[in-house]
């Protein structure tokens, strides 16, 4: 299974890009077929999620999912091994596990999903449990201020304000697609962030922290914006539809 990520670009000058492309590739050990495009590298051809077959991956790229990863690998968890840790600043700390979130209110929404280096796959499908919801379940303290999600891939991280959090088009997911969230689109759970860029719906979600402070997410330490809604924000309002 072929993983790709990408590189910061917010305001970096074009030798800053250059670098960064250089590291990445020498990063990956692979050179074949890769070309630094507006800090995306993209190395061979990115397998599709809507196409078993990964034929259509011997062909430009159109309107389709790309995997991401940061972390080497996509971890693997069943559902029934699930747990969701929600800690820090709330009253009822604690884990819930799939059948808890299955339990909950389900919400569906249908929205396009935008990554901020370009590609874009609209109408998807996905359907979970309102994040605000958990959150009224945990009761936020008076100081919480702000959300941290962690990965089980043990190196993705993202936040969300409280207020961000509470938005109803925020969903942590238990199903995309109309199927289970797969191994490599984060499942068995992950978070959908709908009116914000791909890289705010962390994947493979395991932690749920509330924080007096926003802490700022993987990307968001590499220059990303932290307010990351779509078409007003790392300035790319121009080249996110192509
Ligand atoms: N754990 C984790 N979550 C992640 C990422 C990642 O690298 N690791 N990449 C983000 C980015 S930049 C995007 S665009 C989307 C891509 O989702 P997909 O891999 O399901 O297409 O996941 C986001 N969530
Ligand atoms: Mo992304």
């Amino acid at each position: 299974m072929a993983l790709d990520s990408h590189e910061p670009v917010t305001g970096a000058p074009i030798g800053r890009r250059v670098a960064l492309g250089l590291f990445g590739l020498g990063a990956l050990g692979v050179v074949a077929g890769s070309k630094v495009q507006d800090g995306l590298i993209r190395v061979l051809a990115p397998i599709q999620s809507n196409d078993p077959t990964g034929l259509s991956s011997l062909f430009p790229v159109g309107n389709t999912f790309r995997f991401y990863s940061v972390a080497s690998h996509a971890p693997k968890r069943r559902a029934e091994d699930y747990r969701l840790e929600v800690s820090g600043l709330v009253a009822r700390p604690g884990g819930l596990t799939f059948a808890d979130l299955q339990s909950m209110p389900q919400t569906e929404l249908v929205r396009d999903f935008q990554c901020v280096t370009g590609w874009r796959v609209p109408e998807v499908p996905w359907r979970g449990v309102r994040l605000s919801d958990l959150l009224d379940a945990a009761g936020p303290a008076p100081e919480a201020t702000a959300v941290r999600f962690t990965s089980f891939d043990g190196v993705y991280s993202e936040s969300l304000t409280l207020e961000q959090a509470r938005r109803p088009d925020v969903l942590v997911a238990t199903s995309l697609l109309g199927g289970p969230v797969s191994r490599y689109h984060g499942g068995p759970v992950r978070l959908f962030v709908a009116p914000m860029y791909g890289y705010k719906s962390l994947k493979w979600l395991g932690g749920i922290e509330l924080t007096a402070e926003v802490v700022p997410g993987y990307w968001e330490r590499r220059g990303y914006d932290i307010d990351a809604w779509v078409g007003d924000s790392n300035g790319r309002d121009d080249d996110a539809t192509s």
